[in-house]
C-alpha cells in the first residue's frame, strides 16, 4: 500500500514517530494508502529547515523565484492526467471535474503568482520637496498554510503560491482527508529544483500538525481555509501572538433568482452552483430564492433536471456527482435532510444515500437533494451543510429577499439573476457578502479580492491582496 511522505528540507521523509494514518478512497469506502501521523516534532524540523532557507530564498531575485514556480506550473500541466485521477480517488470527485477545474487551476495559481510578483510595485509619497517616502514590501519569514479537503490541490496552491512568490518559506499542511495530490506536488517541486527548505509539507491531523503550526512563535503568518469552528480556534491562539491571519471559512450562500432573469441560463448554472463537487464548495449557492411569478416553473424544472443527474463512478465521463469525501461527512449531510424534514421541509428531489453496485457498493454516495417549505431562519437554512443539499423558497420583493439572504452568520458569496442592471447594482451594494456574482457563478479572475464577511472569514486572498498579506511594509522617509 502506498505510503505518503512528508516533504522537509527538500526531501521526502517518514514522520519522526514512524506512525501512519489510514487514507480512504471514498468511492469504495476502503483504505488505499497511508498518511504520516506527524506531530510537533516534524513541524519543528520543518521550521528549522524553512528558517535556514529563508535568507537565501528571500534574496533570490524575483525573476529566478518566478522561473522556478513557472517550472512547477508546467510540471502540474504535464502530469494533469495522473494528478486528476489521484484527486478523484482521494476526494471522490468526478475525474472530469478534477481534469477540467482542480488541476488546471492549481497550475494557474502557480503561474499567476509567479508572474504577479514581477508586476508588484510599492508606493512612493512625495512631500512637496520636503521629504520623499517610499515603501518597501518585505517577505515575512516562515509562514503557515493550512488547507481543506474539498478542492485539495487547488486551494493548497492558492495559498502557497503567493507566499513563495513574495519570498517567504512555507510550512504547509494539506487536509488529512485528501493528502495525495499535495504529496505528488512535493515530488514536482523537487523535480523543478525548488531549493531545499523553501516549502515543507507536513501531513497529519489538525490538532497534532495544524495546531503546532499556529502556536509556534517563529511562524509569523497563518493562511487558513476550512471550517468556521477551526478558524475560531486558530484566531484564539494566533491573535495574542500578533500573527498575521487570513481566514477563509464557511458559507451559506444565497442564489437569488428574479422573474426577469434569463430562465434557461439561471437554471443551467443553478444546477452547477448547487451540486458541483457534490455541493462541497464554499461558494455553492445552497439557499435558492426565486421570485414568486416564476417560483413554480423554476422549482419544477430544477427538480426534474436534478432527478436526472447521475450519481456514479467518478471515473465515468457522464457522472455528475461522485462520492462524498468521507463516511463521517456523508452522515453529517444526511442528518441535515432529517433535520429539514423535522423543521417542516418537503424533499422535492433526492434525500437519500445512493447504493451503487460492485466495487462501489461501500462508497459514500448521495442523491442531489432539494428541500422546499422551510422558513428562511430555521437551522437548515442557517447552518453550513456543505453537501449536495439545497433549499428553495419563494420571495415577493427585493427588500424581503435581501433580509432573508443576509440573515445568516455567513457572508462569502451571493448570486443574483436579473436582466435589470439597476436591480443588480442595488443588490450588489446591499448583500452582506464578499463576492456577488450577477448572471453567473464561479467566474474567477485571480486578480480580484476573494474572501468573506461575518463568520465567513477575515482578510482577502487573490491578486495583490495575497502578496500584501504575505509581506510586511517598511516606509522609508528621506528628508530632502
Ligand atoms: O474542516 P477543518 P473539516 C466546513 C464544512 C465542513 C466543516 C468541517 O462545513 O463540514 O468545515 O470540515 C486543519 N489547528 N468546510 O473538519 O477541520 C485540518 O487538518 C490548525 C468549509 O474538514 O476546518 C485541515 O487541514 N489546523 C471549507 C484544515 O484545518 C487545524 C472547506 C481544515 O479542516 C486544526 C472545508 C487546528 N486546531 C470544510 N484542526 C471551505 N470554506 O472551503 C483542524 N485543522
Amino acid at each position: 500500500m502506498e505510503k505518503i511522505l512528508n516533504y522537509i528540507n527538500g526531501e521526502l521523509v517518514e514522520p519522526i514517530n514512524g506512525s501512519y494514518l489510514d487514507n480512504y478512497n471514498p468511492s469504495i469506502g476502503k483504505v488505499y494508502s497511508q498518511i504520516p501521523d506527524s506531530n510537533e516534532k516534524d513541524v519543528d524540523m520543518a521550521y528549522f529547515a524553512a528558517n535556514e532557507a529563508f535568507l537565501g530564498w528571500s534574496n533570490t531575485p524575483k525573476e529566478e523565484r518566478s522561473k522556478i514556480m513557472m517550472r512547477i506550473s508546467d510540471l502540474i500541466e504535464e502530469n494533469l492526467v495522473e494528478l486528476a485521477k489521484a484527486e478523484s480517488i482521494d476526494n471522490g470527485k468526478p475525474v472530469k471535474l478534477a481534469t477540467q477545474v482542480d488541476i488546471p487551476r492549481a497550475a494557474s495559481n502557480m503561474r499567476f503568482f509567479a508572474t504577479a510578483i514581477l508586476h508588484y510595485a510599492s508606493e512612493s509619497h512625495d512631500m512637496d520637496g520636503e521629504a520623499i517616502n517610499y515603501t518597501l514590501r518585505k517577505p515575512i519569514g516562515v509562514v503557515g498554510c493550512i488547507s481543506p479537503w474539498n478542492l485539495p490541490l487547488y486551494l493548497f496552491t492558492w495559498k502557497i503560491a503567493p507566499a513563495l512568490a513574495s519570498g517567504n518559506c512555507v510550512i504547509a499542511k494539506p487536509s488529512e482527508v485528501t493528502p495525495m495530490t499535495a504529496y505528488l506536488f512535493s515530488k514536482l517541486c523537487i523535480e523543478a529544483g525548488l531549493p531545499k527548505g523553501v516549502l515543507n509539507i507536513i501531513h497529519g491531523m489538525g490538532p497534532s500538525v495544524g495546531s503546532p503550526i499556529t502556536t509556534r512563535p517563529g511562524i509569523k503568518a497563518i493562511s487558513f481555509t476550512g471550517g468556521t469552528a477551526t478558524g475560531k480556534a486558530i484566531a484564539k491562539v494566533a491573535a495574542p501572538m500578533f500573527k498575521k491571519l487570513s481566514l477563509e471559512l464557511g458559507g451559506k450562500n444565497p442564489n437569488i433568482i428574479f422573474a426577469d432573469c434569463d430562465f434557461d441560463k439561471a437554471l443551467k448554472t443553478t444546477m452547477l452552483s448547487s451540486f458541483a463537487n457534490q455541493g462541497q464548495i464554499c461558494l455553492c449557492g445552497s439557499r435558492i430564492f426565486v421570485e414568486r411569478p416564476i417560483y413554480e416553473k423554476f422549482r419544477d424544472a430544477f427538480a426534474a433536471k436534478t432527478k436526472k443527474l447521475k450519481v456514479g463512478n467518478p471515473s465515468d465521463a457522464d457522472t455528475n456527482l461522485g462520492a462524498i469525501v468521507s463516511k463521517a461527512h456523508l452522515e453529517k449531510v444526511l442528518s441535515y435532510v432529517d433535520l429539514a424534514q423535522e423543521e417542516g421541509g418537503t424533499v422535492l428531489a433526492g434525500g437519500n444515500k445512493v447504493q451503487l453496485e460492485g466495487e462501489l457498493s461501500e462508497g459514500y454516495f448521495m442523491e442531489p437533494t432539494i428541500i422546499e417549505g422551510l422558513a428562511f431562519d430555521c437551522r437548515t437554512n442557517q447552518e453550513e451543510i456543505f453537501g449536495p443539499v439545497v433549499t428553495i423558497m419563494p420571495f415577493d420583493t427585493e427588500e424581503e429577499v435581501v433580509v432573508m439572504a443576509n440573515s445568516t452568520e455567513y457572508g462569502l458569496a451571493a448570486t443574483v439573476w436579473t436582466q435589470d442592471v439597476g436591480k443588480a447594482t442595488r443588490l450588489g451594494a446591499c448583500l452582506a457578502s464578499g463576492i456577488v456574482w450577477v448572471n453567473c457563478w464561479l467566474v474567477r479572475d485571480l486578480r480580484t479580492p476573494f474572501g468573506g464577511v461575518k463568520n465567513s472569514g477575515v482578510g482577502r486572498e487573490g491578486g495583490f491582496n495575497a502578496l500584501n498579506f504575505f509581506t510586511e511594509q517598511t516606509n522609508v522617509c528621506i528628508k530632502l
